[in-house]
């Protein structure tokens, strides 16, 4: 299937929880979308499903497992040129808390790398004993371990940037949550034999970005992770096959993909990304550097911008929350624009840095409502109000936004992103 547009909002059509609306609204409507084939992907269209499949024969086995055409398009790409942007997970689509490797969001600023992993190495070296190189089959061979956590490009819900995007694909797509499987960054580093004067590793890439990103030497003998799995396979091309960086609750940008280099220095070396991109401009017009650490966050999934609702009733409200300082204590659901806060069921497991999903039921009675959620993360600190981020930082910046998120859910149904 051929990338989706680049406006986010074009296929908001796709995005309305089909199923969950036509439960709603009873089977009429089922067959009705089957007949005509609205909202369904071309796939789905162009072989329709016999009215009784138990009277045909299906279709042949396969070694790598295809989703069903009859589900929506998926990933959205923001992307000029075609290699350079981000392609946004659809958060109102996925279910539970691991992100389909297929769906994981994606940010590239030099194309996708095609990498051979017969071919590749990765280099330990600078400031240590005993530099390391490594092939692939190498790494592997070393004692490994696996980690479900989210990753958030810390772009994800940036203010103040038209076009806004209406939906919680655009506003919270950045986000992702896989297990990952991989080596102990502290491991690799142990066996070169870190110098003592060495306080940072400068991580690199393979691929045409220059995504260069310093780490404190602490983080990266803590639980950093040279990854080569996600989600019980290889990493995915998109996502750094055949090696990557995993910096657990850290910002999307330090977890270099495609690794090639790691290096022992005595400072970090202001790369592009941390000293132009990736500073966070503060209200007084000074910049915040190597902030790193993703801080509480959380974001209703349904109901959510660009969906509708199909009349007055029993719906469930969903969302994702999630905190770079380790695990979610609690969420709240307001649904009278923060006067007062319910809270809402936890989704076990809760995994320290990881999504955690929360839901509420919710009587809708038919009238306006708007709709926020709040996280509380395990540190006691407590999602701030976009009033509140806005004190602290102004309105000119664009990284580290983690404000309450607000829907409007009209008296139609119809559910509409609210302009912080
Ligand atoms: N080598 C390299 N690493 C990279 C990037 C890149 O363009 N090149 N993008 C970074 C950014 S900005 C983010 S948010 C994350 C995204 O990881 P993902 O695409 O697997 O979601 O990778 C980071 N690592
Ligand atoms: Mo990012």
């Amino acid at each position: 299937m051929s990338d989706p547009a680049s406006n986010p909002e074009s296929s908001e059509s796709s995005r309305q929880h089909p199923s969950r609306r036509r439960f709603l609204k009873g089977g009429a409507a089922l067959s009705a979308a089957l007949v005509a084939g609205a909202g369904l992907p071309l796939a789905g269209r162009a072989q329709p499903a016999p009215d009784d499949p138990s009277k045909v024969l299906g279709g042949p086995l396969r070694p790598y497992g295809e989703r069903s055409p009859f589900e929506p398009q998926g990933r959205v790409t923001q992307a000029k040129p075609a290699e350079r942007g981000g392609s946004f997970t659809p958060l109102d689509e996925t279910l539970g808390i691991i992100t389909p490797s297929a769906l994981h969001y994606v940010v590239q600023r030099g194309g996708r790398p095609v990498i051979d992993p017969a071919k590749h190495r990765l280099l330990v070296s600078g400031l240590v004993d005993r530099p390391v190189i490594l092939t692939v089959e190498e790494l592997k061979r070393l004692p490994s371990t696996s980690h479900i956590l989210f990753l958030e490009c810390s772009g994800n819900s940036r203010i103040g940037r038209p076009p806004t995007p209406k939906n919680v694909q655009g506003t919270h797509g950045l986000t992702a949550c896989s297990e990952w499987t991989g080596v102990p960054l502290a491991l690799l580093l142990r066996e070169a034999g870190v110098q003592p004067g060495a306080t940072w590793i400068v991580a690199e890439g393979a691929d045409a970005t220059g995504n260069e990103r310093s780490l404190p030497l602490a983080k990266a003998m803590d639980d950093v992770l040279v990854a080569y799995g996600q989600n019980g396979e290889a990493l995915r091309p998109d996502n750094g096959y055949p090696l990557r960086l995993i910096v657990p609750g850290w910002e999307g940008n330090v977890n270099v993909k495609w690794l090639r280099r790691l290096t022992a220095v005595d400072r970090p070396y202001m790369t592009r990304m941390e000293s132009t991109g990736h500073a966070s401009l503060m209200r007084d017009g000074t910049a915040r550097q190597f902030s790193f650490v993703m801080e509480a966050k959380s974001v209703i999934t349904f109901p959510s911008g660009g969906q509708q609702l199909g009349g007055p009733g029993f719906y469930e409200i969903q969302g994702l929350a999630w905190s770079g300082r380790g695990l979610v204590r609690r969420v709240e659901v307001s649904t009278d624009d923060g006067k007062t806060w319910q809270d809402a069921r936890l989704q076990e497991p809760v995994l320290p840095r990881a999504h955690t999903r929360f839901r509420l039921d919710w009587p809708w009675d038919g009238r306006e409502a708007v709709l926020q959620s709040r996280c509380t993360d395990e540190t006691g600190y407590v999602q701030p109000t976009p009033a509140e981020v806005v004190k602290v930082r102004g309105r000119n910046f664009v990284y580290f936004n983690n404000a309450i998120q607000s829907w409007r859910v009209a008296a139609d149904g119809s559910v509409h992103h609210v302009q912080a």
